[in-house]
């Protein structure tokens, strides 16, 4: 155990001294020094002293498929030997590319055909602020040029990423967001319903895209972009109405609607993509994450036939990347929709564990600590409130959900904390068994946190 403590402390040293670590106060993190997280099997992980944690989250809401699946490894250890890399410019392509664009084109919804290749999500959501302009620009409307987004939406770190996101505390730096990008409010009853029932909000938060759109011009906006359900910004599941009601919007002021499926893509809501769960039409997809289960990093762009005719209209689109479908990273990801195919990964969340882990997170609502339970798929929200009378109206976030997440960690459980919400996302693999592990360290740590 001391060798084991010794090698843990060297690592944190040599991290303090020489990594800069994403999102994180760095002297804070050096002082207290940083988690060194050593190897991973299905949906645990361990750290370099030996303690092991239930992954709650699936690494960053990508490790689909859980950890150590061989056939990734081998099948990406077999495309590095016939060819590493080869671009996809200057009229090349190469077999897992094309194998893996006709396989995307066949589990996304009906017309979305083509597929652009990036190494991430927030490039992908780079490409699609260009492709839309592009687009429009195309078929004769360049005047389309500005995007919609919502506030609290999480769609990358890039400047475009992060200028399309409405993170506030990400805007505050470096001049964001960039121009051409509006935000309208996020469809959140808890955090902004007042008095309103979760219907109205849904009919609120809708109308408040209309009412942009006209404050803009319909002939100036180029798109709408959303994520069906928003991750990052703390598992808001919108309300029923509200995606019927956003997608009548886009049509009726000609407006592309962008679904950003980062984290709702490859099966998170209980369907191949969150526009099933909540039949949305998007015009186009932005995807990463699940889509390589987080083994290798690839992304992309699917659009829909109407997107990629204008697109051809336009000749060449001037946008793309060394690693556009990288060959590597392209064979990580149809190995990993090979698995979740042959397994029937998606069938059995839909059927079995998501209704199993809704139906245990329901359970904290009556907990005096908890104001609300969110949750679609294998992806839930706790969110923490300081007592029964507390439970909405008095709800001001602070340090209890940090507070909530060392409690989690120190019971061997990963759970993020997005202010005072205790997020899950766990790898999509989790058995019934494993849930009501990660229920009972999820409840004991708010005991913990309130006590
Ligand atoms: N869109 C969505 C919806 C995301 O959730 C991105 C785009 C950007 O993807 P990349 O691959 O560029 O990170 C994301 C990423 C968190 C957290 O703490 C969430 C993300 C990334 C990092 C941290 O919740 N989402």
């Amino acid at each position: 155990m001391d060798n084991l403590h010794n090698a843990s402390a060297h690592l944190q040293e040599l991290d303090a001294r020489h990594h800069l670590h994403p999102f994180t106060d760095s002297p804070a993190l050096s002082r207290r020094g940083a988690r060194v997280i050593t190897k991973a099997d299905g949906v645990y992980l361990w750290d370099a002293e030996g303690n092991q944690f239930l992954d709650g989250m699936a690494g960053l809401w990508c490790v689909n498929v859980g950890y150590g699946r061989r056939e990734i490894l081998d099948a990406v250890a077999a495309q590095m030997q016939q060819l590493p890399y080869y671009n996809t410019f200057f009229q090349t392509t190469h077999p897992p590319v094309v194998e893996l664009s006709a396989k995307i084109a066949e589990l996304t919804p009906e017309g979305l055909n083509r597929v652009f290749f990036c190494s991430s999500g927030s490039e992908a959501n780079d490409t699609v602020l260009r492709m839309v302009r592009h687009y429009w620009a195309s078929v004769g409307e360049p005047s389309k040029t500005v995007v919609i987004s919502r506030e609290n939406a999480y769609h990358g770190s890039t400047m475009a990423g992060a200028s399309l996101g409405g993170m506030k505390p990400m805007h505050k730096q470096g001049g964001l967001p960039i121009e051409g990008i509006e935000h309208i409010m996020q469809p959140h009853w808890f955090l902004h319903g007042d008095d309103l029932s979760e219907a109205d909000v849904g009919v609120k938060a809708a109308q408040a895209l209309e009412d942009k759109i006209l404050a803009i011009g319909a002939d100036k906006v180029a798109a709408f972009i959303a994520e069906p359900v928003q991750g990052a910004g703390g598992v808001i599941v919108p309300p029923s109405n509200y995606w019927p009601l956003i997608q009548e919007i886009c049509s009726k002021y000609n407006v592309l609607l962008v679904a950003d499926e980062v984290i709702c893509g490859f099966g998170r809501t209980g369907n191949w993509f969150g526009c099933n769960t909540f039949d949305i039409k998007p015009d186009l997809m932005a995807i990463a994450k699940g889509l390589s289960s987080g083994y290798l990093p690839i992304g992309g762009v699917v659009v829909s036939d109407r997107v990629a005719d204008g697109l051809d209209a336009g000749g060449d689109f001037n946008h793309g990347y060394t690693y556009s479908g990288h060959p590597a990273c392209a064979a990580a990801a149809l190995a990993n929709i090979e698995i979740l195919q042959s397994e029937k990964i998606v069938e059995k969340v839909a059927k079995t564990t998501a209704p199993y882990l809704q139906k245990k997170l329901s359970e904290f609502a009556s907990h005096p600590n908890v104001g609300q339970v969110r949750g679609v798929g294998m992806l839930g929200a706790l969110q923490l409130v300081p007592g029964s009378e507390g439970k909405k109206s008095f709800y001001k976030p602070d340090e209890t959900g940090v507070s909530c997440r060392e409690h989690c960690l120190a019971n061997g459980l990963v759970m993020r904390a997005v202010d005072d919400a205790m997020i899950l996302s766990p790898p999509l693999v989790i058995s019934e068994t494993q849930i009501d592990e990660l229920c009972e360290k999820a409840l004991k740590s708010i005991e913990q946190t309130f006590a």
